[in-house]
């Protein structure tokens, strides 16, 4: 199938999903064209049956806002008509799916078919969604796409809670590849971290407000309180500033490192012992998944569709929003017994294997086989 993939190329959940995928599908076969501003992070090597296409706006004095949307809907049309795609698949509502709606009426002008799926990731209808000024675009352009993901029950909940959807919502998890997972480490690399052998707290995160991670420092200070710890950061984002300000102030800055944004961060996490996420609302995890796949217990928050990855009590712990002091007592439970610390781990990459991409890739290509033979009927 010739597949065409829409997505934020940027530092994200959704752009992470969508590279991975379409490399997935490359290898078996699919020509998979991604068309985006820049080029997806992920995609940084040759991978056989995979094209990138990059949009790009002409800058002009009359434009105080670059009509993106505008180019993208032409690189669609010019790509589709081109690379002769079967189906298009945009990752993010805002603004991919009426940039979708938007080629395929220019598409039909030609007698050209071309079926889109939109995929909802989480913040396109929890944050940035629910902004009324998006309202009909999005109900518009969800209501006429030829099929709908999401990534979480909570997720699928959630979206037709704020919009009248009289579409059908299939929900396909988020997914790891677990084989980068298994490969083996070097452990020595803990002691660059936590040279006296402490233990190794990991947040991962492009440290926007709903992440929380004043409250990632909050809950490591207690615990750093009562057992020798590290925690390490990895992103970056607008909360930066203040993390480092906070840092300062709960004097505990000589025990956090701060990485920055780093590409692929399964090789921090081989060396963590808990991995901590206590996001304002989170549709799926994938950070989370991502620890767990490297037998990583998640200390996390009860919200949106964390609870369908991190399961309470078994491959972590999960707690209400801001419940600082729960999030730290359950963290030092673990770090405190090396016996259920290892249960956890285990328990962990288990979970983790229900997400594997090869219980996942199916399901999408179900998806674009159904859309496809729809369209032709
Ligand atoms: O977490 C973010 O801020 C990035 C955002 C995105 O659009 O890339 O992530 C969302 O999509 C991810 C992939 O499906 C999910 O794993 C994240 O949970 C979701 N973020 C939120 O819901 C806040």
């Amino acid at each position: 199938m010739n597949i065409g993939i829409v997505c934020y190329p940027t530092f994200g959940g959704s752009g992470v999903v969508a590279t991975e995928l379409g490399k997935a599908l490359a290898q078996k076969g699919h020509k998979v064209h991604f068309m985006a501003y820049n080029l997806p992070f992920r995609l940084n090597a040759f991978n056989e049956n995979v094209f990138y296409h990059e949009v790009s706006v002409n800058d002009y004095p009359l434009f105080e806002y670059q009509p993106y949307e505008s180019a993208l809907a032409s690189k669609i049309v010019d790509v589709a008509m081109y690379e002769k795609l079967d189906v298009l698949h945009v990752h993010y509502a805002i603004p991919h799916a009426s940039v979708a709606y938007l080629a395929q009426q220019i598409l039909k002008s030609k007698k050209i078919f071309l079926p889109y799926i939109t995929t909802l990731h989480g913040t396109d209808i929890t944050l940035v969604g629910r902004d009324p000024s998006f309202e009909p675009v999005i109900r518009f352009s969800l209501n006429n796409s030829n099929a709908i993901t999401s990534v979480s029950e909570d997720l699928k909940k959630e979206t037709l809670s704020v919009f009248k959807i009289d579409n059908k919502i299939d929900v396909i998890p988020n997914f790891i590849n677990l084989r980068d997972y298994n490969k083996k480490f070097n452990s020595c690399q803990k002691h660059i971290y936590a040279p006296n052998n402490e233990k190794i707290m990991v947040h991962v995160s492009n440290f926007r407000k709903v992440k929380r991670v004043e409250d990632v420092l909050k809950v490591f200070e207690k615990v750093r309180k009562q057992i020798p710890t590290k925690l390490i950061l990895v992103g970056d984002g607008p909360e930066r500033p203040a993390i480092e300000k906070l840092c300062r102030e709960l004097n505990t800055c000589n025990d956090i490192i701060s990485l920055g944004r780093i590409n692929d961060p399964i090789e921090i996490l081989s060396i963590a012992d808990l991995f901590i996420l206590p996001s304002e609302t989170e549709s799926f995890g994938l950070s989370a998944l991502e620890a767990m796949a490297m037998k990583v217990p998640v200390i996390s928050t009860n919200t949106g569709g964390l609870s369908e990855v991190n399961i309470n009590g078994v491959t972590g712990f999960t707690s209400k929003v801001g419940d600082i002091d729960e999030m730290a007592a359950n963290s030092l439970k673990l770090l405190r017994d090396e016996k259920l610390l290892t249960q956890f781990k285990n328990n962990a990459h288990k979970q983790a294997e229900k997400f594997d991409i090869s219980i996942v890739l199916p399901l999408y290509e179900k998806l674009y086989d159904k859309v496809v033979k729809k369209e032709m009927a």
